[in-house]
């Protein structure tokens, strides 16, 4: 059985390092009658829009298994689970309180406290209610209101037994994948649609923020955005600018405005009809102080110069790849975490995604997924080697805890260290997970600086 392994003197070996395993709600929960519908419901309802044709109604039915999926967390005997609140399972469209939705996660919440296990709970990882889609979704900046409004309920119910609250998970997906190319829910397009929700999402971020920080000082109030390091396809400085201006456009765009307070300059190439409407006042809303970082990391993109656009993606040059062929890149992630840190003042940092989708298969009981285990070693060991080089980086979550709805790719792709069988959802702990349980339960009380 392939192991993980960290040098022997990696604060990475300590207690003082955090380790999780991560969800969303509308991936695991199921239990569509429960809650009202949200944009993903209606999306997977659009022919042609889930690969496999298949939706969230039951996924992995979480909500009825609850129980016996926390029981399997302690087991893995991790600090930390990091799960989603779904929007429309808390709000009804009258904006009263769905009281059975809310005594479900307090409920949760309490379970994981009481066995010591820190609960980091995301507000939103893409499940907008569609009434409120209904009015216009991320395009309408009443929903950043509504959304402030939604994070009081839960700060208010979940209180401070929330160890890290983080706004939203990967705004990037949501404005650019859900409302400019439209390969998310809710399927809109165009520049000038996906720059106006990314504003709001972000508003929408620092509005709840003031909530949490107002309500629960003592928590980690943060936010979650996902990164791809951009290289560039050769030296040519054509190439070279282009990688940039991807880099600008993917993933600055998020950061610098929650940093530092403004967008990256490529906002002024965006012709004035696609710029975000930015009032007054929204910019120091946005940039308040964050707590922490949350940074998801999968794998880097290759750009090259483009004739019709800023940059053009290059497909993967390696050959080594994950089953949702994306190329398997540990010093891209090591490089990413440096460039970042030397590029601004970074508040500490949790990797609050990391894994890969493989082609497990189940034999005999048992998925023998080693080439997963040996993402999670290379790529544990890349964070180590950023935290060598003075990243402040204070945990790690594995995507996911188990196999789930993997958006637009449906149930096709598996993501977890646990194996879920669709038909009888019986879950097993694959090979990757005793292996990633091995290296947390090995970690000692302490550590020693200066022994590095
Ligand atoms: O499954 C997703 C998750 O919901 C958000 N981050 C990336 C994961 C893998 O695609």
């Amino acid at each position: 059985m392939r192991e993980i392994h960290l040098p022997s003197n990696s604060m990475m070996l300590s207690k003082d390092f955090l380790y999780g395993v991560a969800t969303s709600s509308f991936q695991i929960e199921g239990d569509r009658d429960g809650r009202v519908d949200c944009i993903w419901d209606t999306f997977c309802q659009q022919a042609g829009t889930i690969e496999d044709g298949t939706n969230g109604d039951t996924a992995c039915n979480h909500i009825a298994l609850w129980r016996e999926d926390i029981e399997m967390i302690d087991e893995l005997g991790v600090d930390a689970y990091r799960l989603s609140i779904s929007w429309p399972r808390v709000i009804n469209p009258d904006g009263t309180t769905n009281k059975v939705g809310l005594r479900f996660y307090t409920n949760l919440v309490d379970a994981m406290v009481n066995r010591g296990i820190k609960v980091f709970v995301t507000l939103y990882h893409w499940d907008l209610p569609q009434y409120l889609e209904d009015n216009g979704g991320w395009l309408n900046r009443e929903t950043a209101y509504a959304f402030q409004t939604y994070a009081e309920v839960v700060a208010k119910t979940l209180g401070e037994k929330v160890y890290a609250y983080a706004t939203l998970n990967e705004p990037f997906c949501s404005a650019y994948l859900g409302y400019e190319v439209g390969i998310h829910a809710p399927g809109k397009t165009g520049v000038a649609n996906g720059r106006k929700a990314a504003h709001h999402l972000l508003l929408a971020h620092g509005l709840a923020l003031q909530v949490l920080n107002r309500l629960c000082p003592n928590s980690l109030n943060g936010v979650v955005l996902n990164f791809s390091t951009c290289h560039s396809a050769t030296d040519s400085e054509s190439d070279k600018r282009a990688a940039k201006m991807a880099d600008d456009y993917h993933n600055q765009w998020y950061l610098k405005p929650l940093l530092e307070g403004k967008y990256p300059d490529i906002i002024h190439a965006l012709a004035v009809e696609d710029r975000p409407d930015i009032r007054e006042g929204d910019m120091a809303i946005i940039s308040q102080t964050i707590d922490y970082l949350g940074i998801n990391f999968y794998t880097r993109t290759i750009y090259k110069a483009s004739d019709s656009n800023w940059f053009d993606v290059v497909p993967p040059t390696s050959t080594e790849l994950t089953a949702m062929g994306w190329e398997i890149t540990p010093d891209a992630f090591t490089e990413l975490l440096v460039d970042l840190h030397q590029q601004y003042r970074l508040p500490p940092i949790y990797i609050t995604e990391n894994g890969a989708a493989m082609d497990d298969e189940m034999v005999e009981g048992n998925v023998l997924d080693d080439d997963r285990t040996a993402y999670f070693h290379t790529h544990l060991n890349a964070v180590n080697n950023a935290i060598e080089k003075g990243v402040n980086i204070r945990g790690y979550f594995a995507w996911s805890l188990m196999d789930n709805f993997e958006w637009a790719l449906g149930y096709s792709k598996r993501f977890g260290i646990v194996y879920v069988d669709y038909d009888t959802l019986q879950r097993t702990v694959k090979q990757s997970g005793r292996a990633y349980a091995k290296l947390v339960k090995s970690r000692i009380n302490g550590y020693i600086s200066g022994t590095k």
